[in-house]
């Protein structure tokens, strides 16, 4: 047995001005809880410190930078306000994936998560598949725009899994969990999924902010469907990809939502959650307001998968996989 106790920190509303230091504090009580509750990691959602700002398009250059991190600080690029929240966490001794937009020296701005353990980054990830389209949709604010491949760039790292030593002692002292990111929109994509499984991934580290009403990026009629209908599918589709993927890469996965109605207009979906390498959701969030989703956790429940039905080494056929790495 490997035990282990993570969450699902769920990030409710926050509006186009609402000031980062309210979000940090926020992120700090369910920090709070998450140490009170014995939980050693909590995965927090995609471009976690702000509204999710690629729904509009946005003229003023000094708005647009505001939403990235560029001072170096303690192994990750963060303001200080946010590390605050970096410093509270190593203080409480709990490990956070985190997402958030990332400036590097150079001017090149990334949708990215870190791994941070003891204020170090133990894995970063940049966002790989960036929904979207370059130009708006419309520039009226009523319209949500998905404006990703405008503001960032695709990530350069590839889907690299990596060990949390930090954990190793928790669950059981004998091996450090193999972990990976992803962001958004990439867990809709088996093939960032399967890489991180042919590396033995135990624990997927996921956030979001899923857009519950954008005909014009689904390319649907606004008639067609009410708001109610289609927040119900996009949270099939959610629950869908993130449980397929856990099952077929025999892993966990912990999935966080940005969610709630930003500006009291945008929509989007919650569906925070543990998922287990079975495909079972073992525990999931109940409100659509900043929450923690807690569960217990065995890393041994990954080997009956990765040793019997996705022995990847034992079934695959490469032979016949060629044509997913053509263009
Ligand atoms: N943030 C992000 O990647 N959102 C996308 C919206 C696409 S809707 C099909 C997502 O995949 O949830």
């Amino acid at each position: 047995v490997r035990p282990l106790r993570v969450a699902a920190a769920q990030v409710g509303r926050i509006d186009r001005g609402t000031p980062r230091a309210a979000v940090i504090s926020r992120l700090n009580a369910l920090l709070d809880q998450a140490a009170e509750r014995g939980v050693k990691l909590a995965v927090f959602p995609e471009t976690t410190f702000s509204t999710f700002f690629p729904r509009y398009w946005i003229e003023d250059q000094a708005e647009i930078a505001s939403y990235f991190e560029k001072e170096p600080v303690e192994g990750i690029a963060c303001c200080e306000t946010v590390k605050a929240f970096f410093d509270k966490a190593a203080t409480l001794g709990v490990d956070v994936a985190i997402g958030y937009g990332e400036e590097t020296p150079d001017g090149t701005r990334f949708n990215t998560a870190s791994y941070v353990s003891d204020r170090k980054t133990v894995g970063k990830y940049r966002k790989v598949h960036l929904p979207g389209t370059f130009e708006p949709f419309s520039k009226d604010p009523s319209v949500t725009n998905q404006l990703e491949k405008y503001y960032f760039k695709p990530g350069d790292y590839g889907f690299k899994a990596f060990r949390a030593p930090s954990l190793k002692k928790a669950c059981g002292g004998e091996k450090s969990p193999i972990v990976g990111q992803l962001i958004c929109n990439d867990r809709r994509w088996a093939e960032g999924w399967r890489v991180y499984g042919l590396q033995g991934v135990e624990i997927m580290c996921i956030g979001y902010n899923t857009t519950a009403w954008a005909p014009q990026l689904w390319g649907i009629d606004p008639d067609s469907m009410t708001r109610e209908e289609a927040y119900a599918d996009a949270m099939f589709h959610h629950k869908l990809v993130c449980q397929t993927n856990a099952y077929t890469n025999s892993t966990f996965l912990i999935t966080s939502a940005r969610c709630g109605k930003d500006d009291g207009i945008y929509p989007l979906i919650s569906g925070s959650m543990i998922v287990d390498p079975e495909g079972h959701i073992v525990a999931e969030n109940k409100t659509e307001e900043d929450e923690l989703v807690v569960a217990d956790i065995d890393l041994d429940a990954c080997q009956q998968g990765k040793t019997k039905t996705f022995a990847f080494a034992k079934h695959r056929r490469v032979e016949h996989y060629g044509l997913i790495c053509e263009r």
